[in-house]
């Protein structure tokens, strides 16, 4: 028997056609959008990487602190046989959680998820060759889609990290938690990291980096349309916005036509007009705070039952039981 079995519960062509959609959709919407999602190919993935190592992006290191500090505390209470990990990006933050469920002595198998079948083999192998007798079961899965989680024969931690529920709208947040909740069985877990609203000038910062990183980030969804779709949307024709909504209490990064042009999308039989100045929001960032948290994870049947912050309150891990 393997250590490393690969398990596809998203049909073969849904991320193509998951994109002509969303691209149809959001680029004939008034005003223009993108689901950040589709930020992720292979470059995509690797400016991410870098942006967590700017001075001005504080969510990673703020994250990866609270889980040093109380990765053991973690352990203990919730003693999971199973981690389950809903978009598996960098398994830094990985390794301290099933480090620390190790030493508890509870831990048996590790469940990724992600959309990205060749990120989930990298990951799985190497974990399987660091941790003798871990068992990985990587999962093929849009969890914003459902989610069906293998049997465990002990508690579950789902752990979903870096702040990227905020890329969710509320509505979405609500469908999102409620999606966590029906595929856990009583007494599992769910570790949700969330980004706290503060300061706009050190939020605005963290999305707009002086190196210029976030916005090839951001420019980067327009390579993946190019590519995809045969689309002829040049990122110099854009510039990089990102503003701090007060009243949503989330960070809007925007993509800025500098000129009027057509774009055309061939894969899509489509022409989408640009006026000069005209935006596309690619991403929302939302910030939270405990209230705010505690309320959207008891609205869908789950109790916290702890809050860490960093020393700094710049970011939370909550972790809620079913
Ligand atoms: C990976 C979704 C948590 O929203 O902060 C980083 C993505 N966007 N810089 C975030 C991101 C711009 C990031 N998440």
């Amino acid at each position: 028997m393997s250590a490393f079995t690969l398990t596809r519960q998203l049909p073969a062509d849904a991320t193509a056609r998951a994109l002509r959609a969303d691209v149809v959709n959001g680029l004939t919407a008034e005003p223009k959008w993108l689901p950040p999602k589709w930020f992720y190919d292979a470059r995509g993935s690797e400016l991410f990487e870098e942006i967590t190592q700017l001075p001005e992006y504080y969510p990673t290191r703020a994250e990866r602190a609270i889980l040093a500090a109380e990765a053991g505390a973690i352990a203990a209470v919730t003693g999971a046989r199973v981690l389950v990990e809903l978009g598996s990006g960098s398994s830094e933050k990985t390794r301290l959680l099933i480090e620390a469920l190790r030493a508890g002595g509870t831990l048996t198998g590790y469940v990724p998820v992600d959309v990205s079948e060749s990120a989930l083999e990298q990951a799985g192998r190497a974990l399987i060759a660091d941790y003798p007798g871990l068992a990985v079961h990587a999962l093929i899965a849009d969890f914003q889609a459902g989610l069906t989680l293998p049997p465990a024969d002990g508690p579950r931690l789902v752990a979903f990290l870096g702040g990227t529920i905020g890329n969710l709208l509320p509505s979405e947040r609500a469908e999102f938690l409620r999606r966590v909740h029906d595929a856990l069985a009583p007494g599992d877990a769910l570790l949700l990291g969330t980004d706290l609203v503060k300061d706009e000038r050190t939020l605005v910062a963290a999305y707009d980096d002086a190196a210029g990183v976030t916005a090839a980030f951001n420019k980067n969804v327009l390579a993946v349309l190019d590519r995809e779709l045969g689309a002829d949307l040049d990122p110099d024709a854009f510039e990089h916005v990102a503003r701090w909504d007060a009243k949503h209490e989330w960070i809007e990064m925007r993509l800025r036509a500098t000129a009027a042009f057509t774009a055309k999308i061939p894969a899509l039989d489509l022409k989408v007009e640009f006026a000069r100045g005209e935006e596309i929001r690619t991403e929302i960032s939302a910030k939270f705070r405990e209230s705010g948290v505690r309320d959207e994870l008891l609205a869908a049947g789950l109790e916290q039952r702890h809050w860490w912050t960093d020393a700094e309150h710049r970011f939370a891990l909550s972790l809620a039981v079913r």
